[in-house]
């Protein structure tokens, strides 16, 4: 049981404003915030954190979209932390995703699905470590991670 996951909120709902309110989401349901930045990623950079998708036919897109604009990053700490973000961010399809979840509140659509979460505790490392120096990570009594 891994006890951290990586987050995104992604550039169309930074734009729209709803970053506090995923934030409030977030932490109510009782993820730690470990790391967090506003950060734009070069095209190259949303190239090689979706290098996953490069077949999928989305890729050109996706990568266009996530380099947009700012995107917020975060590492989220708590006991089985991939499994229950991805409950509390709900399904990739917004049309799908569960009432109350991140996504059903917040997402645009497939795409602009307002956040990204970590789908392994290998992924959720790799990830973190993609956008997070050691000494931007801290524990909770403020020392670093
Ligand atoms: P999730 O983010 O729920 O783990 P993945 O890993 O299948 O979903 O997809 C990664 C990202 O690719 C999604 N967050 C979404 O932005 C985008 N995406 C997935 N499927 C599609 C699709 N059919 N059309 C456009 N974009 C997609």
């Amino acid at each position: 049981m891994g006890n951290i996951t990586f987050t995104m909120i992604k550039p169309l709902a930074v734009k729209k404003g709803y970053t506090g309110k995923i934030i409030e989401k977030i932490t109510e349901g009782g993820f730690r915030i470990q790391a967090m930045k506003m950060i734009r990623m070069s095209k190259a950079d949303a190239e090689k954190f979706y290098e996953i998708h490069k077949e999928r036919p989305f890729y050109g897109e996706l990568t266009d979209f996530m380099s947009s604009g700012p995107i917020v990053a975060a590492v989220l700490e708590k006991d089985n932390a991939v499994e229950d973000y991805r409950k509390l961010i709900g399904a990739t399809n917004p049309e799908d995703a569960a009432e109350g979840t991140i996504r059903k509140l917040y997402a645009t659509d497939i795409q602009a699905n307002a956040v990204h979460g970590s789908d392994s505790n290998e992924n959720a490392e790799k990830e973190a470590s993609f956008f997070f120096a050691k000494k931007e990570r801290f524990s909770k009594d403020g020392s670093l991670i």
